[in-house]
């Protein structure tokens, strides 16, 4: 699996878990050819000079020495999410702060819309726990829950739900996600022994210390599996989403669509709307949901429409 590539070289993880340096081919070397996340057919350059790398990280790899493989070929791509751009990722680690700054719910929506389009898993994080009472991470943790997603509190600071995180992220793919300053690389940091993501305070006024975070590396977790930080973002667009499947990606509809007068139904004004009736009054983290719903239906609509324009 690639675990970087920058510049027609890339770090490779072996299947006996070491990292090698591996150059691209030709055809290959186009941006986008080959990305983090990528499994590819490699071979060694020559058996002389085929020292494996041991235990170092992969951007120790780059300054280990020659290439020791040539990337051949990539295998045909699971999951493929453009910004940044990552392969075969199981899944992504939402991180939205509970304070400081408050929680972006609607981001947070649209992030779950997005990865379960591309067919990643999404799985929540609220981040700084420390810092809000207990009764507030649990309202928003059991809300989602409630909405049929995997959803923890955790703090950097005070090592709350890091353990839980471990055995979430253990031996899968996974990419952080969320706006910024909402603690991503802080908590990659602390789940990944040696990593030194830069870390940066959100409100200084030159605003560096902002968007800290940029190329993808995949670092390799203690208990195995993969995770890579990225850099935070304020808006999400949903282009591409046909409206009648945005349903899909909120999954605590499905079991009410059922009971609805029509088959076909949007769950908006129509009568005998079973998931408006249920949720359009609700109020806690369904009813936001359903109202983000409405919000990005409209939307998705109006990109739809536009789409050959
Ligand atoms: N109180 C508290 N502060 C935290 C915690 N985690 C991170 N922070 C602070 O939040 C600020 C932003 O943290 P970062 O880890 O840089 O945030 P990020 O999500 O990586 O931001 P970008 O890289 O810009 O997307 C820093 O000042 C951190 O010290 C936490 O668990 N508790
Ligand atoms: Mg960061
Ligand atoms: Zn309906």
């Amino acid at each position: 699996m690639v675990l970087n590539c920058i510049g027609g070289f890339s770090s490779v993880l072996l299947p006996d878990g070491t990292v090698a340096l591996a150059r691209l081919r030709g055809k290959l070397r186009r941006q986008g050819e080959v990305v983090a996340g990528d499994r590819v057919w490699v071979v060694p350059v020559g058996p002389s000079l085929r020292p494996e790398l041991e235990g170092g990280e992969a951007s120790q790899a780059f300054a280990a020495g020659p290439a020791t493989l040539v990337i051949e070929e990539v295998l045909a791509r699971r999951t493929f999410l453009p910004r940044p751009p990552v392969a075969n990722v199981d899944q992504v680690l939402a991180v939205i702060s509970l304070a400081d700054p408050p929680p972006a719910l609607e981001l947070l929506d649209r992030l779950i819309v997005v990865a379960l389009r591309e067919g990643v898993e999404p799985l929540i994080c609220f981040s700084k726990a420390d810092l809000v009472d207990a009764s507030a991470s649990r309202r928003l943790v059991e809300g989602y829950r409630r909405c049929g997603l995997r959803a923890v509190a955790a703090s950097a600071r005070d090592g709350t739900g890091l353990d839980e995180l471990r055995s979430l992220l253990q031996n899968r793919v996974s990419i952080l996600a969320g706006p910024s300053g909402a603690g991503k690389s802080t908590l990659l940091n602390a789940l990944v022994p040696g990593a030194s993501r830069p870390t940066g305070e959100i409100s200084s006024k030159t605003r560096r210390g902002r968007h800290t975070t940029r190329a993808v590396e995949l670092l390799r977790l203690p208990t195995g599996g993969v995770v890579a930080d990225s850099p935070g973002f304020a808006r999400l667009d949903l282009t591409g989403i046909e409206p009648r499947k945005l349903q899909h990606y909120f999954p605590e509809f499905a079991e009410l669509a059922s009971g609805c007068t029509y088959r076909n139904c949007l769950h908006r004004e129509e009568p005998g709307c079973q998931v408006r009736e249920e949720l359009a009054g609700e109020e806690g983290v369904p009813g936001l949901r359903y109202r983000h719903y409405r919000l990005f239906l409209d939307e998705v609509e109006r990109l739809y429409e536009d789409r050959y324009s």
